[in-house]
């Protein structure tokens, strides 16, 4: 079994390079945005609760998404891995993971994190904004607060990834096969 985060800022290419690494190494892709998207899309409860904060930019609570990460792992325990794209975001989600994992016996083996500046992420989820709807790639100033809350409440994990030796740095700027190719040779050496 092989478990890999996958990290970085809003637009660094998090769910791109999560598809390419699903079709290689057959893993479960577990995305916070996703099913978060998903929740909002059919106006559940927890839907209602997390879009007011997807729609300004900032963070849902890690109440909420501590409980669907559980819910996800115990549904597929029995795979070739996990790739966790967008989660944990905040360390005590990187806590919360680390026990959930710990009690079912198993572990996080890798974390890339994709590194690209704040211009090029601002240009890339407003072209994204034009094609795909997403109300919070539309406006530059809720781009802004991700990249602000980013900053402020996930960069911390890569120090706590980094001190369990499991941080891995591509750039996350060049072609996306390009960057595969080095996310798929980290995953193989594992
Ligand atoms: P996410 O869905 O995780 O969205 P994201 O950070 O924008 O990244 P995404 O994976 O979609 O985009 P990618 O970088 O691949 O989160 C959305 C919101 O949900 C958050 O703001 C938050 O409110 C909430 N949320 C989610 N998880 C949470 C959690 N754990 N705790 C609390 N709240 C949570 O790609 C971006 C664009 O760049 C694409 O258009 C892509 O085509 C392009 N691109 C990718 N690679 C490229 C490359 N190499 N060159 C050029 N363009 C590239």
């Amino acid at each position: 079994m092989k478990n890999i985060v996958i990290f970085g800022p809003p637009g660094a290419g998090k769910g791109t390079q999560a598809e390419k690494i699903i079709a290689d190494f057959k893993l479960i892709h577990i995305s916070t945005g996703d099913i978060l998207r998903n929740e909002v899309k059919n106006n559940t409860e927890l839907g209602q609760k997390a879009k007011k904060m997807m729609h300004k930019g900032h963070l849902v609570s890690d109440e909420i998404v501590i409980g669907m990460i559980k819910n996800k792992i115990q549904k597929d325990i029995n795979n070739n891995g996990f790739i966790f794209d967008g989660f944990p975001r905040t360390i005590n989600q990187a806590a919360n993971l680390d026990a959930l994992m710990n009690e079912i016996n198993i572990k996080i083996d890798a974390m890339i994190s994709l590194e690209v500046n704040d211009k090029e992420l601002i240009k890339r989820l407003l072209l994204r904004g034009q094609n795909n709807g997403r109300k919070d790639d539309q406006n530059q100033n809720i781009i802004e607060n991700r990249i602000k809350e980013y900053s402020q409440k996930t960069l911390p994990i890569k120090a706590y990834y980094k001190k369990q030796n499991k941080l891995n740095i591509v750039n996350g700027i060049g072609s996306i096969s390009d960057i595969f190719k080095k996310i798929n040779l980290i995953i193989q050496n594992l």
